[in-house]
């Protein structure tokens, strides 16, 4: 199982990342898309990807506003796998926009 990781490291991480913030309990990104269904035409390609690297985010969904927060629950804090997976919704809202 991965180790959390030290708030001095999840800093570290973060700023390699777009718009994330957190801490070792967990890691979160707010982003509004265009309209409601491109919000979810978002969720359904981070479902995808969290379905393919077996880890899966936290989801709230407010008209067009998503809040994706990422902890390995598992764990009961930050890993790598979250980051891994931050990442990858960065890559997914940056090609939505
Ligand atoms: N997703 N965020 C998160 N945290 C987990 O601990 C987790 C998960 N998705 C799947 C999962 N654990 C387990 O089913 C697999 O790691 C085996």
């Amino acid at each position: 199982m991965a180790d959390v990781l030290t708030a001095e490291a999840v800093e570290q991480e973060l700023g390699g990342l777009a718009g994330w913030s957190g801490d070792s309990s967990g890691i979160s990104r707010t982003v509004e898309l265009a309209s409601f269904p491109d919000a979810i035409a978002v969720v359904d390609r981070v479902a995808v990807v969290a379905e393919e690297l077996d880890h899966h985010p936290d989801i709230d969904i407010r008209w067009r506003t998503l809040t994706f927060r990422c902890v390995t629950h598992s764990a009961g804090g930050v890993t790598v796998r979250d980051l891994a997976l931050a990442r990858r919704i960065d890559e997914i809202v940056r090609s939505a926009r």
